[in-house]
């Protein structure tokens, strides 16, 4: 454990991105801000499914460049990249063979994001992982969460995780290389054969490193801290603070909460120093960019980091 951990322990600081077909309307249902970070906007809103999926035919992030993206991140002094391959939408970032609400299926934009990424990291040596909802998935009928849509003919949560989590899972841990960390989120309690489906597909990448989100009993590789920097070191155990560099995780319109960078590399010199890592997490617009401001404060890290070490 200690060898595969090695390289996440000496890394310190990592991105993590947050990017989804509610990315291209901003969080906002028909033009109404919704309270919370955009990605629950379909929850927030209670929008139904056959709705939701609208915003599939509208993503079109024909500004994205997988190399400019994973520079950014490198520049910034970064080491590796977590990215919402399925967040509590149901909606595939990737080409999922289990699923046709998928990026490659569903979108204009008709690209494998994931894959372009994955390549990206891979030639510019950033470590890559996935972040998966595993539980809440508010497009699939036996998905945790979507209490709102009444058309929905309920299956068992048993028939969700055979029949879409565990495929998707498995596709992303032999389909796109190398997998650094898989970041399970959100557990809920759902049958031993669920979770040890899950569990053991993480064997498919011997050095992958999990974190403690997927499920009671399940204590991953390292525990997770999410926006709050721990007053002091948590014990012997490996941890990691995640926190969005603006208000919301997901690209939020008119969400100016950014911290500044003197903040960022202060939380930096704060986790780092008690033992922790820091994935600082972007949010990607409908158009596949970062916003000016949040371009600027990674630039800014960077700069720190190169003088500093
Ligand atoms: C949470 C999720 O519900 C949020 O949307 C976000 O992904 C965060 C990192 O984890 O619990």
């Amino acid at each position: 454990r200690d060898e595969r951990l090695e390289w996440w322990r000496q890394a310190k600081f990592g991105m993590f991105v947050h990017w989804g077909i509610y990315s291209t309307v901003g969080g906002e249902y028909n033009g109404q801000k919704l309270p919370n970070s955009a990605e629950w906007m379909m929850a927030r809103g209670k929008i139904p499914i056959a709705e939701y999926e609208k915003y599939a035919a509208q993503f079109n992030p024909t500004q994205f460049d997988a190399s400019e993206f994973v520079g950014l991140a490198k520049q910034a002094g970064m080491k590796y990249l977590v990215i919402t391959a399925k967040h509590h939408d149901g909606f595939a970032m990737f080409d999922s063979k289990a699923n046709p609400f998928n990026v490659v299926d569903a979108t204009p934009f008709g690209r494998d994001i994931m894959k372009e990424l994955a390549e990206a990291c891979q030639e510019q040596g950033i470590r890559f992982g996935f972040y998966y909802s595993q539980a809440q998935d508010w497009h699939h009928p036996g998905g945790f969460g979507n209490s709102w849509d009444k058309s929905i003919q309920r299956v068992s949560s048993d028939e969700y995780v055979m029949n879409k989590a565990v495929p998707e899972v498995k596709q992303l841990l032999t389909e796109y290389g190398p997998i650094g960390i898989f970041w399970w989120d959100t557990p809920r309690k759902m049958s031993r054969e669920s979770f040890d489906a899950l569990h053991s597909l993480t064997k498919l990448q011997p050095n992958v490193i999990t974190n403690d989100r997927l499920g009671e009993g399940y204590r991953g590789d390292y525990k997770t801290f999410e926006r709050q920097i721990p007053p002091h070191a948590p014990g012997e155990e490996d941890w990691e603070v995640c926190m969005p560099i603006s208000g919301s995780w997901g690209y939020k319109k008119g969400d100016n909460d950014f911290k500044s960078t003197t903040t960022l590399v202060r939380n930096l010199i704060d986790i780092a120093s008690k033992g922790g890592n820091y994935l600082l997490n972007v949010s990607p617009t409908g158009e596949g960019t970062l916003l000016p401001e949040a371009v600027e404060r990674l630039k800014g890290v960077g700069k720190w980091m190169d003088v500093n070490g």
